[in-house]
């Protein structure tokens, strides 16, 4: 399925190279694999509430040809937390692909994007009690933002990725 996929992907880009201008291209962008992924500006994403750490949550995504969700605007976030919300009635503190394991406060995310937003809760992120908390969890706190965590707490997680 996901090699089909990545074919078509690649006959539409060829096909858009050639500056064809009708909205044929467009339409033809392969959609969200199923019904359980919702597509979001050019990306599909899939809440899954199953517990997780965050690198089984990352290799999760990344069986699916995804990366743990990476956010860049509010309206983004928001978008997610109604994703999260839908699923449990309420504001589950989920994994998002946002790390800084490498280096303490340098943040990247695991699908190569810039770090360029951040929705940190307040005093966040705080390596809590001397901690390294390398992960980022979002809904976290009363303001439901962000927060650095250890990486093997288990919660549910979001993946995705872009069409093309
Ligand atoms: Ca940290
Ligand atoms: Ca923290």
């Amino acid at each position: 399925m996901w090699t089909i996929l990545l074919f078509l992907c690649a006959v539409f880009v060829q096909s858009g190279a050639t500056g064809e201008k009708d909205d044929r291209n467009k339409r033809s962008y392969p959609s969200c694999p199923s019904r359980q992924w919702t597509k979001n500006g050019q990306r599909c994403y899939l809440s899954v509430s199953a517990p997780n750490n965050w690198v089984g949550a990352e290799q999760y995504c990344l069986r699916q040809g995804a990366n743990l969700a990476s956010v860049h605007s509010f309206s983004e976030y928001t978008f997610l937390q109604q994703l999260v919300g839908s699923e449990s009635n309420g504001h589950p503190v989920t994994w998002i692909g946002g790390t800084d394991a490498f280096q303490d406060r340098v943040w990247f995310w695991s699908d190569g994007s810039s770090f360029d937003y951040a929705a940190w809760a307040a005093g966040e992120p705080n390596n809590y009690g001397g901690r390294r908390e390398p992960c980022i969890e979002m809904n976290w706190g009363a303001d439901h933002r962000w927060n650095d965590s250890p990486c093997d707490n288990k919660r549910g997680f979001i993946c995705s990725f872009k069409l093309c």
